[in-house]
């Protein structure tokens, strides 16, 4: 408020107040300033890059202008905010969607071109924002991008990695890991020197004078601080005025740090390196996708973002002047995974040791305030902080953290008295050596909502790691928000022209903002001019992608092959092997075949793409073997033209882009039970790719929604996992599926490199008792891939498919997830603005 200019000044203000350019020369005008002024360049040398920059800058200005003018809007109204803590936000690029959503692209090709310049050429100069590893992180994306055109009031919280997800090299068929410096001119920032929040850690915890009610208080002193400083990035509302705030912390040393000790004694170094120790707080991603590496940097990570947004969030809230017990009618807090899970302890230690409150009181504000959004099932994914670990780096949150978990086991105890097993499943202490916090159940005990992101994913849960917690909280509890995509960046950014094609069928754009009117598209499947231009876009998309196979790994594919894509991080329980297993097969079947039974084979291109973590051996393995099939049967004349492999290095969000509209039949064949959702499945079948797939996350409402005859769904059933499991593990006489022993065979001789490489991986389909039952699912997966060059040799029947599914896809609108959160769980009015 001290900040802000005198009453009888503002009128002065307001007249000069910066206006949004209008029109083609308008946006020139700025690009050219910014290009002379802002980048200190000129017509001699700009170059595409300072193109970039310019349009970006220009571009930029309009956004700040509506960014600033919805947050005042929004201070005003006055209304219950969201706030979504994730540790990812996997953005990709910002011009391009900026562009779009603003209503600009256009004056923007247009000004660019008479400039000299091409705009793909410039939108294409953008440095990914990378922070994220998968499917969670792109989540949060797009879940930013729907609240903002939903014009909900609502904050992204996240942190500012110096270094996003590493660059991956493929050197000699292996992945090489490159750090991602990506912030040397990232014009979508906006640095809050104002904003500085000291984080504490370490430190002791001592007893302080009496309270009000004369207990003794707990004081934690003493410890090593830290300062966290705002990066503000305005998040734009597709055809809306909206634009939201992601807020991103960066760490660095606080002021008082300087250790004048060392200073002293010449030791000028060691107190630099102090100082430097600050800034790795913030400095890098953690690149694993679901694995929990239980690293003492990575709980930094997450109290330091915590408390920063925390504190945040209540300073915003203590403006308001309201009673306390309305925090949760102003203040929702989704928490995106585990992750943000000590949010939870912080509130309550900033209630009852900050604010002197009951605990009982706070507890109650607490739990109403916070919802906990679980993504996966798989154990080592699981969250689970060692004590000591919290212990030294939290003191006073370790204790807060028993006395939660103190006072909910009370509680089970009186609704199932002496069942003290039940109390050892559910407590947040899990005993061990050393023992650990179970964070999910922390999660679940502090929130007021749990929810899965996909059917079967929700029910799982309910039945297996949170059964005791259904039985104890009721089931009303636990619900199930299905994940969505945005289609704006899915559809009419990554594929123009299909997005074209259906808004002159289907009454223009509107469909943008409310995806189930794709429903009439079912209208034209017979029009056979539509049809044609349907699958003529399909092959342009595939000839693009096919030019960006060559120009990047010299290889050459025929883009009237079926594209067979399978992009997403390398995990096992993902499949890529049984995906490149299946590969060998087909390729075994074409080197026995005759000329002429060739010639009826339908002509195919493998596609990988995806990132194994670092410390993931068995991952790197996969992606080793899927670059050597490539090198082998890329060469072989005698295939020649029926079979491709390509593995496509360093997948990202602008290579989804491009690889994305460009499937023919995308993979997504996890392991029933094992993947949460799944995203890119929507992604491909929006974008008119068909699906072969497993009966998994998604797929299955996906299933529902498009119709059993335009998926090729394949292999064993969730409810059939555990005894298969069971079954390798001590059943006798296992043997394995032909077909796939045929495949080991051919790995084992030696036709893809040293045999000594694949070991690990084959054992794992043996000694190591497949636990992602690669054999029990190989036959089916083969006979389904053999059904789907049936079905591609009917190029009409396929085109019916194609665009019957897309008119289908419309519930998978991620608009439709954020306004189930709205009303089921956080309980937020959209912003009305004015027109
Ligand atoms: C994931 C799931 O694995 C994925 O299936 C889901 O679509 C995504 C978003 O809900 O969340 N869970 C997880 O830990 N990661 C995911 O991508 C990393």
């Amino acid at each position: 408020v001290e900040a802000s200019i005198p009453q009888p000044l503002r009128e002065t203000w307001r007249k000069l107040a910066a206006a949004e350019f209008t029109g083609k020369e308008q946006f020139q005008k700025e690009v050219v300033r910014h290009v002379e002024t802002t980048l200190a360049r000129s017509i001699y040398n700009c170059d595409d890059n300072a193109a970039y920059s310019g349009t970006a800058l220009a571009i930029r200005d309009n956004l700040v202008i509506k960014w600033n003018k919805t947050q005042q809007h929004q201070t005003l109204q006055d209304q219950k905010r969201v706030y979504y803590l994730s540790l990812e936000f996997l953005m990709g690029r910002t011009l391009d969607n900026a562009m779009l959503n603003t209503g600009l692209k256009d004056t923007a090709r247009e000004g660019v071109s008479e400039l000299g310049f091409r705009i793909e050429d410039i939108i294409d100069q953008e440095h990914d924002a990378a922070l994220g590893n998968g499917g969670l992180g792109r989540l949060a994306a797009c879940f930013l991008d729907s609240l903002a055109t939903l014009n909900y009031p609502a904050w992204g919280y996240g942190l500012r990695y110096r270094y996003g997800i590493f660059k991956q090299e493929i050197i000699n068929g292996f992945q090489a890991e490159v750090p991602d410096y990506w912030l040397d001119f990232n014009p979508w920032e906006f640095p809050r020197h104002d904003v500085a929040i000291d984080i504490m850690f370490y430190g002791t915890v001592n007893p302080g004078p009496r309270d009000d009610r004369g207990n003794i208080k707990k004081v934690w002193e003493g410890g090593e601080i830290v300062q966290a400083i705002a990066y503000d990035v305005p998040i734009p509302g597709y055809g809306t005025a909206c634009t939201n705030n992601l807020r991103l912390w960066s760490s660095k040393p606080s002021g008082g740090e300087f250790d004048f000790g060392k200073f002293n004694s010449g030791d000028y170094e060691g107190s630099i390196r102090d100082q430097q120790r600050a800034e790795t707080i913030s400095a890098v991603l953690y690149p694993n996708d679901n694995i929990d590496a239980g690293k003492e940097l990575r709980l930094k990570q997450q109290y330091f973002w915590v408390a920063a947004s925390l504190h945040d969030i209540v300073r915003r809230f203590k403006k308001s002047h309201r009673p306390w017990k309305e925090f949760p009618d102003q203040v929702a807090i989704q928490l995106n995974d585990t992750h943000p899970t000590l949010a939870i302890v912080e509130l309550q230690r900033i209630f009852i040791d900050i604010e002197n409150m009951p605990w009982d009181e706070a507890w109650s504000i607490v739990t109403r305030t916070f919802g906990y959004t679980n993504h996966t099932v798989l154990p080592e994914a699981l969250e689970k902080w060692s004590v000591p670990l919290v212990q030294n780096l939290l003191p006073r949150h370790l204790q807060i953290i028993y006395d939660i978990n103190l006072f909910f086991l009370q509680s089970v105890e009186r609704k199932f008295p002496k069942d003290r097993d039940l109390l050892r499943r559910v407590s947040v202490v899990e005993e061990g050596t050393p023992q650990v916090l179970r964070m999910a159940y922390l999660a679940i005990i502090g929130s007021h909502k749990v929810n899965g992101v996909a059917e079967l994913h929700s029910d799982l849960i309910k039945a297996t790691i949170f059964k005791d917690f259904v039985d104890i909280f009721g089931t009303d509890k636990f619900t199930n928000v299905t994940n969505g995509i945005t289609p704006r960046r899915w559809l009419h950014q990554a594929n123009p022209k299909l997005s074209d094609l259906i808004a002159s069928k289907v009454g223009g754009y509107d469909f943008l903002k409310d995806l189930t009117k794709l429903n009439v598209l079912e209208k034209f499947v017979g029009d056979k001019t539509f049809k044609k231009e349907w699958m003529e876009i399909k092959l342009a998309a595939k000839v693009k992608l096919a030019k960006y196979i060559k120009d990047t790994t010299q290889i050459a594919v025929n883009p009237h092959s079926l594209f067979d894509i399978q992009v997403k991080r390398i995990h096992e329980y993902k499949r890529q092997q049984m995906n490149i297993f299946g590969v060998i097969y087909r390729y075994l079947r074409l080197k026995e075949m005759t000329p002429e039974e060739r010639k009826k084979q339908v002509p195919r291109t493998s596609i990988f793409g995806g990132k194994a973590a670092p410390g993931y051996w068995m991952a790197k393995t996969i992606i080793r073997l899927i670059t050597a099939v490539g090198e082998v049967v890329n060469q072989d004349e005698e295939i020649n033209g029926l079979l491709k492999v390509i593995f496509i290095e360093d997948y990202n969000v602008s290579k989804a882009e491009i690889i994305v509209p460009a499937s023919d039949i995308s993979e997504h064949i996890s392991t029933a039970g094992t993947e949460a959702s799944g995203t890119s499945n929507m992604k491909f079948v929006l974008n008119g790719g068909l699906i072969i797939g497993t009966c998994d996350g998604a797929n299955i409402e996906i299933t529902r929604e498009i119709g059993e005859e335009n998926i090729f769904l394949l292999g064993n059933l969730a409810e059939h996992v555990e005894d298969l499991r069971h079954q390798h593990r001590f059943g006798k006489d296992v043997v394995m599926d032909p077909k796939l022993r045929e495949v080991c065979d051919a790995i084992e001789a030696g036709r893809f490199g040293p045999e000594q490489t694949y070991s690990g991986l084959i054992a794992s389909l043996t000694i190591g008792f497949d636990y992602y039952l690669v054999s029990d699912d190989f036959s089916s997966y083969v006979a389904t891939q053999d059904l789907v060059d049936e079905a591609y040799k009917d190029q009409d029947g396929w085109a019916t498919k194609s665009i019957t599914s897309v008119a289908r896809m419309g519930f998978f609108s991620a608009d439709r997830a954020i306004n189930e959160y709205a009303d089921e769980i956080w309980n937020v009015e959209p912003t009305k603005f004015p027109a």
